[in-house]
């Protein structure tokens, strides 16, 4: 019996004749040579075509960190993936990538090929902002949070689905890097030397941490929804409309996902928005910025409100479900999407798994950068306990990156 627990471009073709789910979707003895694409820092992707131009992507997990061997990370993140993915694609289809097969033995899951899409983190650093995408996955984050949590899901089933989907290893991961290491000295943390002095005053802020101990709590107690968990912008996928299609947007790597609260993901989108606007205040297009920052995260958000509100009359108990503990319960994931922005956006400039948008950029203006995503982010943290209307929030970050911009 050949191995396929480390597959390479060479053995998936064999791999894909012993697997019966998959005959029909490939001509496997046609296929053209498999590239592996994977650029992410966890697992193995295979692009695979047929002569006749049909295609699927393999993913396999590694048994460590892709970018650092020597970090162990279990396999069974694969089968949480699937799970998600596939109670996302029930959900909402449009905008996941379709789950075609799952090999629990191998820690393959065979996806939906979109090559005719592009990430939407290269695009943004080429000045392309895919602006629909905001939107899009806004009410991508809102039908997940209704149709996975007890609002949508028969309770009795919505606990089985906890049970089946708890991710205690990959949930470490987020609450090390993204909550902890970032205030604490860790090996895992790098800045320019010019930002030193920055992430001091990040961590001798009490008003800052005691935001982000409250965050980490609620992102390790708060069982909301079956989010993805990783929503950042080199995990979407977009394609422009055009030759005839619509636009479309597709939410991938959904492997850190488990029951948590809804406004992580949304944290996630607004925080990468700002790290793009980053780039672009530090390029010197602050029309560009403007759009990224004051426009997109209130597109966001803006989708996502309206989204619930639009499956709110479905809930499943509207006898204590009332219309008021929406308002509250939207008042309540503005807040900590903000939260969570911050959170998000502090760990890719201080520790582990960097950007692009900020790492690419020549050190004198990524010094400024650096400094102008943390004092923002350090606002989205501490101001919306004040207001935290995303609009004003987003324009007050946008103040602070033309403020901090070096050159
Ligand atoms: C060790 S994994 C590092 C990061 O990559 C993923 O995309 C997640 O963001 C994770 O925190
Ligand atoms: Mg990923």
């Amino acid at each position: 019996m050949p191995d396929w627990q480390n597959l390479s471009a060479e053995t998936v073709p064999a791999y894909l004749a012993s697997v019966p789910e998959l005959a029909g979707r490939v001509d496997v003895g046609a296929l053209e040579p498999v590239v592996e694409v994977g650029d992410g820092n966890l697992n193995l992707v295979f692009v695979v075509r047929d002569a006749h131009g049909a295609s699927l992507v393999l993913k396999q997990s590694l048994p460590h960190v892709r970018t650092d061997p020597s970090w162990p990370m279990t396999r069974e993140r694969s089968a949480r993936e699937a799970l998600i993915l596939g109670r996302h694609q029930a959900i909402d289809p449009g905008h996941v990538p379709a789950l075609y097969h799952f090999d629990r033995a191998h820690y393959v899951l065979a996806i939906e090929d979109l090559s005719d899409h592009v990430v939407w983190r290269g695009e943004l650093n080429a000045g392309r902002p895919h602006e629909y995408a905001a939107a899009e996955l806004g009410r991508y984050v809102a039908r997940v949070a209704f149709g996975t949590s007890v609002l949508g899901l028969d309770p009795l089933e919505q606990k089985r689905v906890v049970a089946a989907a708890v991710n205690p290893e990959l949930c470490e991961i987020t609450e090390d890097l993204v909550f902890t290491e970032p205030y604490i000295d860790h090996e895992h943390n790098r800045v320019l030397p010019a930002n030193k002095a920055d992430v001091d005053a990040l961590r001798s802020d009490r008003e800052l941490l005691r935001e982000i101990g409250l965050l980490k709590f609620a992102f390790m107690t708060r069982a909301q929804a079956l989010i993805h968990g990783d929503l950042h912008t080199g995990s979407v996928f977009v394609r422009a409309a055009g030759d005839g299609l619509p636009a479309s947007v597709r939410a991938f790597d959904s492997e850190f996902g488990f029951y948590g609260p809804i406004a992580f993901d949304l944290g996630a989108v607004w925080a990468n928005l700002l790290l793009a606007a980053a780039r672009s205040t530090a390029l010197g297009d602050d029309a560009r910025a403007a759009v990224l920052l004051a426009e997109l995260p209130e597109r966001l958000w803006r989708a996502f409100e309206t989204e619930l509100r639009a499956l709110w009359p479905r809930r499943l108990d509207p006898r204590v479900w009332g219309d008021d503990m929406l308002e509250l319960l939207l008042a309540e994931v503005r807040h900590d999407a903000a939260g969570y922005a911050a959170a998000k956006a502090v760990r890719r400039i201080v520790g582990f798994a960097k950007v692009s948008d900020i790492e690419t950029l020549d050190e004198g203006p990524r010094e400024g950068a650096a400094r102008g995503v943390l004092r923002a982010a350090r606002g989205l943290a501490v101001l919306r306990n004040d207001d935290a209307d995303v609009a004003r929030l987003s324009a007050a970050a946008l103040a602070v990156l033309r403020g901090t911009a070096t050159r």
